[in-house]
Formats: structure tokens, sequence, C-alpha cells
């Protein structure tokens, strides 16, 4: 190569100058490839379609082996992502193959969140790398990339157009991931049917604005082949692990009561087409469009959410450091505004509960009035009623006394007129008959006058009574 050939390639700023002779470092290529090969590979699929269009099927003819997947139900509440990672080696190369499989996906009535899911879970995958990106220890060379580089659409073999959930579906994804839309089972389709349909297709992404992937052609070494296959997209595809012997050939085939459905034959379906495409041609290419394309958009987006920017608002080199301190500057400013419109807050509603407290201290106040007033009422009602008692108590005592005395005169009178008739039986002499007679008498009347006397009182007392 040319001295100016040199300098050309290695851009301006550096002088290009000729070796003497082999130095070495055209093993580059080689350290290159031995170390990644002693390192492995990673390719993460997202196979997106409806339950039962033959996902899990053609994942097993492609890679060759049987991934345990398992036939899912209909009646899933939403559509979940399952993901599942397997160690591949071919020769001495390892591969660390991720699956990842849209459960339930098609199967609500309304489907108008389906992509929801799907679209949440690319995003988990580079904020995974971005935060990994962002440690101040990183170890991005052991770290398991979960970004999904290839997402393969399963497009039903309708053979009229495509459905509204997968244009909704795609367009959300094509900033995102790396579409290859395929149209599953399509041995259910007749050939004729098939060509209009792959055109309606491609009509319908078009006019949606849906990109899906496009194999480069960029890479002279590809670029024909790479061309002529996007010109076949959606590549219609046949899945089976079933092999069936043609000639002197085991092939893997699906078999028909009319015939037999061969998938790696051209004639037949695009599978040979797709693995070509998707392992064998650019599986680094799709690799790397993740990283540089889809994650490279999820980072800027993010960090310029963040606030960080690359350039001042006069389009100077704006620092990380001034990034973050002006990011701190406003954070401390907002904090600040909170802070006191939260300490105002406080203060309203200490002032809003002091005027609570002392409404319910009035009111409780009103209260106690009330119920001592009525306290004292009660109280005045229940010494009168004790007044009225003790009064008829005292009354009822007098008439007991009255009562008693009346008794004991009565008594008494009845005592002396037997004493006095006996007397009168007992002394003849007439003076000492005269003379007992005459005390008898006194005495008689006298208690006469005490009986009548007790009987006036009893009667006063018993009209006061009845007053
Ligand atoms: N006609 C036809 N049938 C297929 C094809 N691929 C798979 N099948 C059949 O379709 C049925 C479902 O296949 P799966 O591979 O389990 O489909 P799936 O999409 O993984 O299903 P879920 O994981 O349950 O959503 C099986 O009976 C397969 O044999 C195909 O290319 N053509
Ligand atoms: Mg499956």
């Amino acid at each position: 190569m040319a001295a100016t050939e040199i300098a050309r390639q290695a851009g301006e700023g550096a002088r290009g100058v000729p070796l003497s002779g082999h130095v070495g470092f055209d093993s580059m290529p080689d350290q290159l490839v031995n170390k990644s090969v002693n390192h492995g590979f990673c390719f993460n699929i997202l196979c997106v379609g409806e339950t039962g269009l033959g996902k899990s099927t053609l994942m097993d003819t492609l890679f060759n082996t049987k991934f345990e997947g398992e036939p899912t139900q209909h009646n899933q509440p939403g559509v979940q992502l399952k993901s599942k990672t397997y160690e591949l080696q071919e020769s001495n190369v390892r591969l660390k193959l991720t699956v990842v499989n849209t459960v339930g996906f098609g199967d609500q009535i309304n489907k108008e969140d389906s992509y929801k899911s799907i679209v949440e879970f690319i995003d988990a995958q580079f904020e995974a790398y971005l935060q990994e990106e962002l440690k101040i220890k990183r170890t991005l060379h052991s770290y398991h990339d979960t970004r999904i580089h290839a997402c393969l659409y399963f497009i039903a073999p309708t053979g009229h157009s495509l459905k509204s959930l997968d244009l909704v579906t795609m367009k959300k994804l094509d900033s995102k991931v790396n579409i290859i839309p395929i149209i599953a089972k399509s041995d259910a389709i007749s050939k004729s049917e098939l060509a209009k349909f792959k055109i309606k297709i491609t009509s319908e992404l078009v006019s949606n604005g849906v990109q899906i992937y496009q194999f480069p052609t960029d890479d002279e070494t590809v670029a024909e082949i790479n061309s002529t296959m996007n010109g076949h997209l959606p590549f219609a595809v046949v899945g089976s692990t079933e092999e069936v012997k043609i000639g002197n050939k085991m092939v893997r085939a699906r078999q028909y009561p009319w015939g037999t459905v061969q998938v790696e034959n051209e004639n037949h379906c695009d599978f040979v087409k797709l693995r070509e495409m998707l392992i064998r041609v650019n599986m680094e290419d799709l690799r790397e469009q993740t990283h540089t394309r889809h994650y490279e958009l999820y980072r800027r987006c993010k960090l310029e959410e963040m606030g960080f920017k690359d350039t001042d608002p006069d389009s100077k080199p704006f620092s990380l450091q001034e990034t973050y301190e002006a990011k701190r500057n406003e954070f401390m400013g907002e904090l600040q505004k909170k802070e006191e419109e939260m300490r105002q807050m406080f203060v309203q509603r200490v002032k809003e509960k002091e005027a609570e407290l002392k409404e319910a201290e009035k009111e409780l106040h009103e209260k106690f009035d009330r119920l001592k007033k009525l306290h004292q009422d009660e109280k005045k009602k229940l010494e009168d009623k004790k007044k009225a008692l003790d009064d008829e108590l005292n009354g009822f005592k007098q008439k007991k006394t009255a009562a008693e005395l009346l008794q004991a005169q009565t008594l008494q009178a009845g005592i002396l007129t037997s004493t006095w008739f006996l007397t009168l039986a007992t002394f003849p002499s007439r003076d000492t008959r005269r003379s007992r007679c005459r005390r008898t008498c006194v005495n008689v009347c006298t208690c006469v006058c005490i009986s009548l006397n007790a009987q006036v009182i009893l009667q006063g007392t018993l009209n006061l009574d009845n007053e």
C-alpha cells in the first residue's frame, strides 16, 4: 500500500510511514478472533406472535435442537414475557442463546395494551445495561448482556393483510429492536396467495411507517446476498423437528396426506433464507445494530431526561462535571422550594388544627355549663322533695305521739272509772266515799280532758295533713 494511501486511511493529523519489514500487527484480526472465541458469544432473540403460531417449533428447527417450550393456554389475562437462556456449542464456538417468548400475546379480548409489556421488557434490558455502564466498578466483559438483538415477528398466515395488533406492536417496537417479520406456518397458504400476501404486508408496513430490519449492504462481501434477501422479506417459514426420509436422505419436513413440505427446501419455504440471514451472515450486525442504534437511542433519551447534555446553550462543550453541578444546583433549588412549601403547609395545618381545637373547647365549655345548670336544677328539685318528705315524717311522728298519748289516757280513764266503781262498792263510809269519789272524779275529769286534748291535737294534725 502506498504511503499516501496509508496516511489517508489513518486520517488527518497522522503521518503515514512505510515499513521496511514484517512487524506482526497484521495478526490483530486473528488475535481478535481468538479473544472472541475464548470469551464466547451471546445472542438474544425475542419471538413475538400469537399463541400456537409455531414459535417454539421454529426455534427448535433453527438451532437444530429441542428447547423446553411448553404450549401455552389461550386463557392468559395479559401478555407475559418469559426468557430462557441456553448454552450452545458448535465446533469450538460457544453461544449463550436467550430465547424470549411472548406468552398470551393476542389472546385477550381487548388487545390494546398487548405491546406494552414487550416494550417494557426491552427497555428493562437496556436499563440494566445502562446501569452497569454507569457503575463506578464496571464488569461489562463478564456482564450477561440481555438486550434483544433480533425480534422475530410471527405473522399469522391469513393471506389477507396485517392485523391492527401486528401493525401497532411493530410500530411501537421498531425504534427499540431489529424486527424481522416472518409469515408463520406458511404451508397453510398457496404459492400464488403467498406472493400476494408478501406484497400486501410490505406495502402496509411502508404505508404505516414501520421500520423493519434491513440486512446491511455496506459490507461488499455480503452486500449482494443481503440486498437480494431484503427483497424476500417477510420470509415465509415452515418449522418442524420431524425427520422424513426423502430419497436416501433424512430431512426435516411436515407430512400431509397429499405430500411433504420440506423445511430446508427453498422451493417449499424461506426457512433456509431466514437461517442464513439471521445466524450465518448477519448475527454480528444484529448485535452491533442493537448496541449502536437502539441502545444508543435509549441511552441518549435517558441521559437527556436526567439532564445531561453535550453542549451548553451557546453550543460550547459541556463537561460531565458541569452538568452534574448544574443539575445539583437545580435539584438543591427545587429541594429548598419544596421545603419552604412544606413548611408553609405545616404552619397552615397547625393554624387550622388550633382553630378546630379552640372550637371544640368552646363547644365543650358550653356543654359543661348546660350540664351544670341541669345538675343544679335537679339538685334543687331533690332538696325540695327531701324537705317535703322530712315534713311528712315529722307530721307522722307527731301523729304517732298523739295517738300513743290518746291510747294511754283512754287506758288511764278506764282504770280510774273502774277504781271509782270499786271504791263505791268497797268503802261504805259516806265521807270516805265522798272524798274518794271526788278524787276519782277529778282524776277522771283530768283524764277525759287530757284525752279530749289529745283528740284535738290528733284532729288538728289530721286536718293539717288533709290541707
Ligand atoms: N402447519 C404448520 N404447523 C406448524 C408449523 N410449526 C409448528 N406447527 C404446529 O403448530 C402447533 C403449535 O406449535 P408451537 O411451536 O408449539 O407454537 P408456539 O407458537 O410455540 O405456541 P405457544 O408457545 O403455545 O404460543 C404444533 O402442533 C406444531 O406442530 C408450521 O410451520 N406449519
Ligand atoms: Mg411455544
